[in-house]
């Protein structure tokens, strides 16, 4: 079953991590190097089963991505809420008000003002993704805003045109703007590769949290593959997985021996219900994933 590699680096990391003192004061058992490879073929989608995955809301944070957008509004407009901590971290912080984060949330969705002023995250992914900021130098030197680079238009123009190319590439990690952004990107590189008539994608993730995080952007990824894959006539090919940092935070030692004690059942599959003209195009409604009888969600806070 595809999700032992999953159970495997969890337990690998509980027993073996380095322990050590992270950003978050929390603390975390950490392997650094690490390797998950799933089958993406006839629909199959590495969407755990051990535990409750909503993975409409990783769909939805994906498609958020595409947009170019980077503020948690239309997010929360759709009932997600797993970039709220930051904004309201950030806000909590700067006014001394220590507003519950459902009253925040809600406050977010109702007034576009306020939101426009707390709910933005930087020039995190979307904005990297679909408006990566260009310079044009002059006879003299000096230099102006260029246009914006579309890297997500640009690997399905090169994955149509140019199949071969090894640099099918969206990177996240531009440095000359992290010290503006809430949390530097965690997923931060993605490369596409064709082989025959498949379209493979490796994901590079610096930083995983991999009891919170790692669901949700295994689902992301495979969406992400998909899309691209319908859009450029390939069959979906090969999701691998490469983290950097791979650490368990040590407030969730009962969700680690929860999972572990569990056992994976089933194959989930994801199905693109709809072709939209571009991968810009697509709506959360668009996704489907059928045999997904997990078990129960596990709880857990997330780091802050
Ligand atoms: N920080 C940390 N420490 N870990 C993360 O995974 C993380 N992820 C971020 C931003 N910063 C982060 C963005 N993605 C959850 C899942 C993904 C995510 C952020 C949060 C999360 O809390 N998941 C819970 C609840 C899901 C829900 O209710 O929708 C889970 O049980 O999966
Ligand atoms: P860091 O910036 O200090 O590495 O902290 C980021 C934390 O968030 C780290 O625990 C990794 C986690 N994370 C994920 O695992 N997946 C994600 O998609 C995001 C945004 C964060």
């Amino acid at each position: 079953h595809f999700e032992w590699q999953y159970l495997d680096l969890m337990r690998r990391i509980w027993a073996e991590g380095d322990e050590r003192i992270d950003r978050t004061g929390v603390g975390t058992r950490a392997i650094f190097g690490t390797q998950l490879r799933f089958d993406l073929s006839d629909g199959r989608i590495p969407l755990l089963t051990t535990k409750r995955v909503f993975w409409k809301a990783a769909a939805r944070e994906m498609l958020w991505f595409l947009t170019g957008d980077t503020n948690i509004r239309p997010l929360l407009q759709q009932g997600v809420t797993i970039w709220s901590d930051w904004p309201l971290a950030k806000y909590r912080k700067a006014t001394g008000d220590d507003i519950a984060q459902g009253d925040f949330e809600a406050r977010i969705v109702a007034d576009e003002a306020f939101a426009k002023q707390w709910g933005d995250l930087g020039p995190v992914y979307g904005k990297q993704w679909v408006d990566w900021p260009t310079y044009q130098y002059g006879p003299d030197g000096k230099y102006t805003r260029g246009p914006g680079i579309n890297q997500v238009a640009q690997v399905v123009e090169s994955l149509r045109s140019n199949p071969g190319s090894r640099r099918h590439i969206i990177e996240g990690w531009n440095v000359a703007e992290l010290d503006r952004m809430a949390l530097p990107p965690c997923h931060k590189t993605y490369q596409f590769h064709v082989s025959g008539n498949r379209l493979s994608c490796i994901l590079y993730q610096r930083s995983c949290d991999v009891a919170l995080g790692l669901p949700f952007n295994l689902v992301g990824a495979t969406i992400l593959t998909r899309m691209m894959a319908a859009q450029t006539g390939y069959e979906p090919g090969e999701l691998v997985w490469m983290g950097g940092d791979t650490h368990l935070y040590l407030n969730h030692a009962h969700l680690v021996e929860e999972q572990l004690s569990r056992e994976p059942s089933g194959q989930p599959t994801l199905h693109l219900l709809r072709q939209p003209d571009s991968i810009f195009g697509y709506r959360a409604d668009d996704f489907e994933v059928r045999d997904y009888a997990p078990q129960g969600v596990i709880r857990a806070p997330v780091a802050v």
